[in-house]
């Protein structure tokens, strides 16, 4: 079975009845949300909120009943990939695009989960570009704004135009400085007029689902 396959598969065993779940976004937490979706046929009671328009699509397709923060003002628990994780917990998110969502998601849940595998984890954040979300308008200044702090932005593209997210906002790929501090990064970009969330998830994480050398799932 794969890795992908294995540590998502896993997240679903921390999904009870009548739980509120944040769906989070991703290959990896696309076998999470089949799982779950075997569950509810199973008949466990549930419902979701998505983290994306894609994941949105996916629960539909699973069958997994949906909710929305005009029903419920929390979650029990959210469920959700990464593209890299340090030995704090600390994440970057957001190489599909949804962290904005993702985030909103993750800080309104008790429990916040993420399924890794063991390519993602990483002794120091930064070998994944971070993703930035920003307004378009202005966001040209924004990118030197977010350069005069020591980052690197490109734009990112989809088909030689800007890639547009699901809140209809651009995103900007960036290297970060080397001796970075995560939880002071992700504060100073916030604070940019036009940045509207990075992909810095810093003192988020309860629990990190990964595999051990022997391709067992392990908890971080
Ligand atoms: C999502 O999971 C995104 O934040 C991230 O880009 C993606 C990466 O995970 P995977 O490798 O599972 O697609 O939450």
């Amino acid at each position: 079975m794969n890795e992908k396959k294995l540590v998502g598969e896993k997240a679903a065993e921390f999904v009870k009845d009548g739980m509120i779940v944040g769906l989070g976004t991703g290959s990896t937490v696309y076998y999470t949300l089949e799982k779950i979706g075997q569950m509810v046929k199973e008949g466990l009671q549930i419902k979701g909120i998505p983290t994306s328009m894609a994941t949105e699509k996916l629960a539909h397709e699973f069958g997994i009943p949906l909710t929305s923060f005009k029903e419920v003002t929390y979650l029990d628990v959210a469920i959700d990939g990464a593209d890299e994780v340090d030995p704090d917990l600390n994440l970057i998110k957001g190489g599909g695009g949804a962290l904005l969502r993702e985030k909103i998601i993750a800080a309104a849940a008790n429990t916040f989960i993420v399924v890794a595998d063991s390519s993602k984890l990483s002794a120091k954040l930064g070998s994944f570009r971070l993703p930035v979300e920003v307004i378009p308008f202005g966001y040209e200044r924004t990118a030197m704004q977010i350069s005069s702090i020591g980052c690197v932005p490109e734009m990112r593209l989809s088909n030689g135009n800007p890639y547009i997210t699901d809140n209809h906002n651009y995103i900007f790929d960036c290297e970060i400085p080397e001796n970075s501090q995560p939880h002071k990064l992700e504060t100073v970009l916030n604070m940019i007029p036009g940045v509207v969330e990075n992909g810095l998830f810093t003192k988020m994480a309860d629990v990190i689902i990964t595999l051990d050398a022997n391709k067992k799932t392990v908890l971080m």
